[in-house]
């Protein structure tokens, strides 16, 4: 389904208070990570999955890369778009928008490709216009005005956001000055802090100025983490009633990234604001971060709120509290975003890194990545004959314990029954094991290297 069958779905949709628009695909792609972990790129699989995992999620707004970046983006776009139509009947359907430069190359481009919507941006402060787009005020505003004003006229039913991009280091005469001329245009003005100097109180302050002046028109916002205050920027923001947010899986994104998506719905649980969680699937929380790590080929970093590790402990003194009473150092209620191994969900899709993920650091058996790709591919060959009072979960355990025979760490006796999250030991060096040819390790009960963290 195209975005010409059906025009004006977005003008007939009801926004909710709160709308995440994700950009793990364009924002996210821009990480660092995804080199450290020489990965490069998402590839179109990665891509499908999570964007399908981000609407089961309640995501009615997904941010892409234009398709001028590359011919494999424009590919692979299609692909994402079977899968949005593919949910539209179970969840509705979802807006894909295109992130393009202030540029008509760009903004044929998506809209040749069936983008619902375009996300233009063009640099307004100083830095940006002297040493970016080497463009002035006039030529911006020039330049916006004729686009947008055409694209307006044209293709009525595009959803259209305009974003002075570096907005916190754009002085606000110029920002108004740009803004004022686009504002007839557009249905959301966006305010990036491309470069993270912005604070909650600098926030405020930006914000309450735009409502005041355009206070017809949706704000959008998009704050990176250099001092670690893109959550709490983009908390200023919402209680302020910014509806439109910009978020990422696990908050990846150009350097240390921008909003997590996870850390933000759970804040606004927190802080009891539940009129802004409508449609959104808590408990898919943990389950989407981790998948979102496996395709980075990591963890889900333990700066993330919605981890494993915040409810791990290492300390004697917190064990033994822990042991009696959770409670005593788990202040959230962490299983309602679904930090539970029941919610990591196994399936005839599920990729080897999650197998792995779930067979090592919930179920702690001692694999490397080699096995655990062969279990992944014996996995999925089975998963659909399992009987109905088998889970998937179950069938995969006892792949691992009856035809691998895979040995197990032993944790300490303070941890168990606990979910623990341990990074204690390179997978490449524990021993890949053969089905059927077993033999269990020297002595199971003492692993050699471990430690629980
Ligand atoms: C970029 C910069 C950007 C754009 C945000 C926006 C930023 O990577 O192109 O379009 O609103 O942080 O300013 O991500
Ligand atoms: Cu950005």
């Amino acid at each position: 389904m195209d975005a010409a069958e059906n025009p004006d779905r977005y003008h007939l949709y009801q926004p909710r208070p709160l709308e995440i628009i994700d950009t793990t695909l364009r924002e996210g792609q821009q990480t660092s990570l995804l080199h450290d972990h020489h990965k490069y790129f998402f590839t179109v699989r990665d891509k499908v999955e999570l964007v399908r995992a981000l609407i089961l999620y309640g995501v009615k707004f997904i941010e892409l890369f234009s398709p001028v970046v590359s011919t494999q983006e424009g590919e692979d776009l299609k692909a994402i778009q079977q899968a949005r139509d593919e949910l539209v009947i179970q969840k509705g359907y979802t807006f894909l928008l295109a992130h393009v430069r202030l540029h008509p190359d760009d903004i044929e481009a998506a809209i040749r490709a069936g983008f619902d919507g375009l996300n233009i941006y063009i640099g307004t402060s100083p830095q940006m216009r002297a040493f970016s787009t080497g463009k002035d005020l006039d030529d911006i505003v020039k330049q916006a005005r004729k686009l947008l004003e055409n694209l307006h006229k044209n293709h009525p039913h595009l959803i259209l956001r305009f974003s002075g991009e570096d907005t916190f280091r754009t002085r606000l005469e110029d920002q108004f000055y740009v803004y004022d001329k686009v504002v007839p245009y557009v249905d959301r003005l966006g305010l990036p802090d491309t470069v993270g100097v912005a604070t909650p109180a600098s926030v405020g302050q930006r914000i309450q100025a735009l409502r005041e002046r355009y206070p017809k028109t949706d704000l959008e916002i998009h704050f990176h983490d250099d001092r670690g205050f893109a959550l709490a920027n983009t908390l200023e923001a919402v209680r302020r009633g910014v509806r439109y947010v910009n978020t990422t899986l696990l908050g990846i994104g150009d350097r240390s990234g921008i909003t997590s998506m996870t850390a933000l719905i759970f804040n606004l649980y927190l802080d009891q604001q539940y009129d802004l969680l409508e449609g959104y699937n808590l408990r898919g929380s943990y389950p989407i971060n981790v998948l979102a790590a496996d395709k980075l080929r990591t963890l889900v970093s333990s700066k993330e709120p919605i981890s494993l590790t915040n409810r791990t402990h290492t300390a004697g003194v917190h064990q033994g509290a822990i042991l009696n009473d959770a409670a005593t150092y788990e202040a959230h209620p962490l299983e309602v975003f679904g930090v539970s191994e029941r919610d990591i969900l196994l399936g005839p899709l599920s990729g080897w890194n999650t197998i792995h993920y779930f067979l090592k650091e919930i179920n702690y058996f001692q694999l490397d990545e080699s096995t655990a790709r062969d279990i992944t591919t014996r996995f999925k060959e089975r998963v659909y004959q399992i009987d109905a009072d088998q889970s998937p979960a179950q069938l995969l355990l006892s792949i691992a314990t009856d035809e691998y025979n895979l040995p197990k760490l032993v944790l300490p006796e303070s941890t168990r029954n606990r979910i623990v999250q341990r990074l204690d030991e390179d997978s490449s060096k524990a021993g890949r094991v053969e089905p059927k040819n077993i033999k269990k390790t020297s002595d199971p009960k003492s692993p050699k290297g471990e430690s629980a963290k």
